[in-house]
């Protein structure tokens, strides 16, 4: 009697794990090839993987949904993390499967995956993106060094992505920050040409740990910290980044994307800030698929 009821048990268990290994075969076999041939609202179940909810380009991509009439169709931005969109476009573009993120540049996303942006007629999104300095009011007065080298803190989508880069390959900021600047010495020296050391004097600097501001941080606090200051620099959301400069509770941050990623916050405290100008051009955001989305190629598409 004991070994039928064992062999009964046995047989349930098989049944079981039999029809599991099907339901799961069934939900894989769900997620398909890119199909060109196909509505590619079908294809990705109306779903725009996007970042933080606090990114600016997360409320650019609502305009667009909005915009573009996508909301009819039920096009729906999912949040997610920068760290959770780039490893669901790693899954996805290993088997080619259909995905629309919301994309940037410089990140290393673009020279790990080949990706296009998708035009953007109604221009939502902006041409080009710069990016800005922006300190407290009466920095100038109160640190003109750190000022200054902040002031004339410029460089490149290139040398902002070598430095990125070495971050997503594991390197510690700081480390990888130390090594760019010993590797760009003319360029590093035109920031701190003629510029006074100081002594006991600290500064403290804010971003948001995206890829980009963790590079540009890092590497600003480092030349910083060769003029003698000491230098502290914390992560926190874009919000309370743009109020602790305006509040003065921090110094400076190098952050802010222009004229439409962060143009809210730069509204909002324009006249409780300074702008020190673009320290990189051609930053550029909006929606990106992986190339093989042979017709994907503008958002008009996603109507279709
Ligand atoms: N980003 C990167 C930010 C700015 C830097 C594009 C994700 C955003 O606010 O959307």
């Amino acid at each position: 009697m004991v070994t039928i009821l064992k062999k009964i048990t046995k047989l349930t268990t098989f049944l079981a794990l039999g029809i599991l290994a099907v339901v799961l075969a069934g939900c894989s076999s769900q997620v398909a090839k890119y199909n060109p041939k196909e509505s590619i609202g079908k294809q990705v179940n109306y779903t725009i993987t996007g970042i933080d909810a606090g990114a600016g380009i997360m409320a650019s991509t609502q305009n667009v949904i909005k915009d573009y009439g996508l909301d009819k169709n039920n096009w729906q931005l999912q949040t997610s993390s920068t760290a959770a969109m780039t490893s669901t476009l790693d899954k996805d573009y290993q088997k080619k499967l259909p995905i629309i993120i919301t994309g940037w540049t410089p990140h290393w996303m673009f020279t790990k995956y080949k990706l296009k942006f998708l035009k953007d007629p109604k221009n939502v999104y902006g041409k080009a993106e710069d990016i800005h300095t922006i300190t407290r009011k009466n920095l100038k007065q109160d640190k003109p060094e750190a000022y200054e080298m902040l002031d004339r803190f410029y460089w490149t989508p290139a040398q902002m992505s070598s430095v990125m880069i070495k971050v997503n390959n594991g390197e510690e900021p700081a480390k990888a920050a130390k090594a760019w600047i010993k590797n760009n010495p003319k360029q590093v020296a035109e920031w701190t040409k003629g510029i006074k050391h100081v002594h006991n004097q600290s500064i403290k600097m804010t971003y948001v740990a995206w890829d980009s501001e963790i590079a540009s941080t890092n590497v600003v606090a480092e030349v910083l910290k060769s003029l003698g200051y000491k230098v502290t620099i914390q992560a926190m959301e874009m919000q309370p980044m743009w109020a602790s400069v305006a509040g003065n509770d921090a110094d400076a941050m190098v952050s802010a994307w222009l004229p439409n990623t962060s143009a809210v916050f730069y509204k909002d405290y324009r006249s409780q800030i300074d702008d020190l100008g673009i320290n990189l051009r051609g930053a550029k955001v909006g929606l990106a698929v992986p190339y093989y989305m042979t017709n994907v190629n503008s958002i008009e598409d996603l109507k279709k």
